[in-house]
């Protein structure tokens, strides 16, 4: 395993417990959804439904994939198996990368601002120079926008574990 996907694991946890007590549990991820959700201005309702419901299929994925123990939360020693079986959670991020990727474009032009990508991605925690690197690195047009696909595939490879040398690694520590 990389440096870089090791780190980028000890980041998602971080960033996934929203509540900050240390392991990952339902609230979390209610959390998750009302501060992405309150940086989504003008999506359509279809769009932010799809936005919760793939964050409450991907808590309960982890949770039957993950909590060992059972009591119903999971450890930071639990969370380490999501780095040893990618596979498990493809189809759960999978979900969820479309779904955040679509609220980045309300108007459906298939393209998505800076600002409306900086808005979400603060939403979700992560620190402003990051996303500004992280867009960079989708390669913006002259307008300044990317596409819809690049930010969706870059979530994607940002959830599997093991991928290095991809545009999420801006998340975990921008380039020199
Ligand atoms: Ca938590
Ligand atoms: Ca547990």
């Amino acid at each position: 395993m990389q440096d870089e996907a090791i780190k980028r694991a000890a980041l998602i946890f971080r960033l996934f417990d929203a509540n900050g007590n240390g392991v990952l549990d339902a609230e979390d991820f209610t959390l998750k959804a009302d501060r992405v959700l309150g940086a989504a201005e003008g999506s359509r309702p279809e769009a932010r439904e799809a936005f919760a419901d793939s964050l409450r299929n991907w808590w309960e994925v982890l949770l039957k994939g993950l909590d060992e123990n059972g009591d119903g939360v999971i450890s930071p020693k639990e969370f380490e198996a999501f780095v040893l079986d990618p596979a498990l959670f493809g189809r759960a991020a999978d979900r969820f990368a479309d779904a955040l990727a679509a609220l980045g474009d309300p108007d459906g032009d298939g393209l998505i601002e800076r600002d409306r990508f900086l808005a979400l991605m603060t939403g979700w925690g992560f620190e402003v120079p990051n996303i500004h690197s992280l867009f960079d690195a989708f390669g913006p047009d002259a307008a300044d926008r990317i596409t819809v696909t690049s930010w969706a595939d870059g979530i994607r490879d940002y959830y599997t574990p093991g991928l290095a040398g991809i545009p999420g690694d801006h998340l975990v520590a921008i380039p020199a």
